[in-house]
């Protein structure tokens, strides 16, 4: 049986995709041998041909001839994937389509009604679609596999019970040969070296998948590294995990063990979750670049975000971050406004928090709070839910940046009730005009400016000189 795993078009960057090679390997050695995976998001070289971008991507997958197609899909991919699932079923409508991701996990009945998926896979999917996989090629029944949700015979969409998270230790080296011309082409990959947190932050999407954090067998991402150093000559990457510092023993042991590798790396870390030892190891391993989410510049705002920081105070935040600085790392640290329990107050002590780091020597991101689709906070904060138009109020794309905006501008608007950026919370003691000149004072007081993705002048005159 050929199975196809495909990365949709999704922006002008092209991100390894390492979740699908992941998944891939994980199919490979259980017995789906004729696996492969067609990353059009860097193999469509013309990505600026949007008129039948969709066809072209539908034609290139189905003269593979596969028996099975599968789809990843986060909510910037959301728009695509529906409108690709739905290109290739008209044209071969026996062919099973399964979709999953983090977008697909937070709202499978969404992605049943405006896509055409046989099955959404939910959560975490090595062990969910070798089963389905199973299942199809024997043809036998598929009601009773945890983990998808599909449309049962008269129509009614079908949730089947959860299916517990993986045993991690069993997941191989992940299939890079899968998308060699990528790496290649790449001196940049996200690799993840653990799944999930210990922490429900209200904002976060991620713990809807993982609910806890699970860390990889310290060989394994040895070799992963070695890989990608050797056979791709990779020279950077960032671990995409949510904290990669949560359990000092394993990150000890793990700088201990890539150190010899000589690699530079970056990752993403809780504040309270790093010491003098930690960053020393770090450091010695080759991290140079550390990304703090710290949220607000208010203790309380913290608080009620669920952050759970340990020494909750800025005084304690500051510190580390200047210890960082000093010890020479870059530091990145992400800040957020429009959040529905912060007052006009709040929002100027994160700017003054951002501020005194700022001079530290951080760098400073001040995003809006996006309410992707799914996350529980939108349910506890319906009533200060507002639509928004971030263009027009010249406040920062989250989901879809002006070169995404471009990709899909055939049918981006179809899907403008499901995009999150066209939404955001209002503060409790501000209207909405009055929000966006406090949120604008702030960033030009932290000259923040609004920043795309690095494309290259040809590219930016052209997205420039398009009305979208
Ligand atoms: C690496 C990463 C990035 C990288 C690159 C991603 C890439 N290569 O494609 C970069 C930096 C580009 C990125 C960008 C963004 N990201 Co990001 N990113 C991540 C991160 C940290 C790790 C993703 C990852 O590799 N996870 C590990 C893999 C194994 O997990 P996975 O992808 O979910 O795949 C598993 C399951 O979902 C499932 N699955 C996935 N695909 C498929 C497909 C099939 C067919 C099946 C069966 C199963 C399946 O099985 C996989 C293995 O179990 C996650 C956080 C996280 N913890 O996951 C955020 C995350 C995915 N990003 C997120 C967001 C919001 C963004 C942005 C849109 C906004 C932003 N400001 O960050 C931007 C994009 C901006 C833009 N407009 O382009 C959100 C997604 C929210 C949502 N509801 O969609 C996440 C969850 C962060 C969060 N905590 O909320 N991101």
């Amino acid at each position: 049986m050929k199975i196809l795993l495909i990365n949709p078009i999704w922006s002008f960057q092209n991100y390894p995709p390492i979740n699908l090679t992941e998944l891939a390997s994980y199919i490979i050695v259980n017995g789906f041998k004729n696996t492969k995976i067609i990353d059009l998001n860097f193999e469509i070289k013309n990505k600026f041909n949007t008129e039948n971008i969709v066809e072209i991507c539908s034609r290139k997958i189905l003269l593979k001839k596969p028996d099975v197609v599968a789809i990843t899909c986060n909510a910037v991919q959301f728009p695509f994937v529906c409108e690709l699932s739905k290109a290739i079923k008209n044209q071969k409508p026996e062919l099973p389509i399964i979709i999953g991701g983090v977008m697909a996990s937070l709202n499978p009945s969404l992605l049943l009604k405006l896509a055409k998926a046989d099955y959404i896979i939910r959560g975490e999917g090595e062990q969910t679609l070798l089963e389905l996989l199973q299942a199809i090629k024997n043809n036998s029944n598929t009601q009773n596999i945890a983990g998808i949700s599909y449309k049962n015979k008269s129509g009614k969409i079908q949730h089947n019970p959860a299916r517990e998270l993986l045993d991690i230790k069993e997941l191989p080296i992940p299939s890079f040969d899968l998308i060699s011309d990528n790496l290649t082409a790449n001196k940049l990959v996200w690799l993840t070296a653990s799944r999930g947190c210990a922490y429900k932050c209200k904002f976060c999407s991620g713990n809807t998948l993982w609910h806890y954090q699970r860390r990889k067998e310290i060989d394994n991402i040895y070799s992963q590294i070695k890989i990608l150093k050797t056979k791709y000559k990779i020279k950077t990457f960032v671990f995409g995990d949510d904290c990669l510092t949560l359990n000092k023993e394993w990150i000890l042991e793990l700088c201990k063990k890539i150190k010899p590798l000589e690699m530079k790396w970056g990752c993403l870390a809780r504040i309270d979750s790093v010491d003098d030892e930690i960053l020393q190891a770090l450091k010695q391993s080759g991290c140079c670049q550390i990304y703090h989410g710290i949220e607000s510049g208010s203790k309380t705002v913290r608080e009620m975000l669920d952050k759970q920081i340990k020494c909750n105070t800025n005084k304690f935040i500051l510190n580390m971050v200047q210890k960082e600085i000093l010890i020479g790392f870059d530091v990145i640290c992400s800040f957020m406004t429009g959040i529905p329990f912060e007052t006009k107050q709040d929002i100027t002590k994160t700017a003054s928090l951002a501020k005194q780091m700022k001079s530290l020597g951080a760098k400073i991101q001040l995003w809006l709070l996006t309410p992707y689709l799914g996350l529980k906070i939108i349910q506890e904060y319906k009533k200060q839910l507002t639509t928004i138009n971030r263009a027009n109020s010249n406040l920062q794309q989250d989901v879809f940046n002006t070169s995404q905006i471009y990709l899909y501008n055939n049918f981006i608007d179809k899907y403008r009730k499901y995009n999150p950026d066209n939404y955001m919370f209002l503060p409790k003691d501000m209207d909405l005009n009055t929000f966006i000149q406090h949120f604008h004072k702030i960033q030009k007081s932290l000259e923040i400016e609004q920043k795309n993705i690095q494309l290259t002048n040809k590219e930016l005159f052209i997205l420039k000189n398009t009305k979208l």
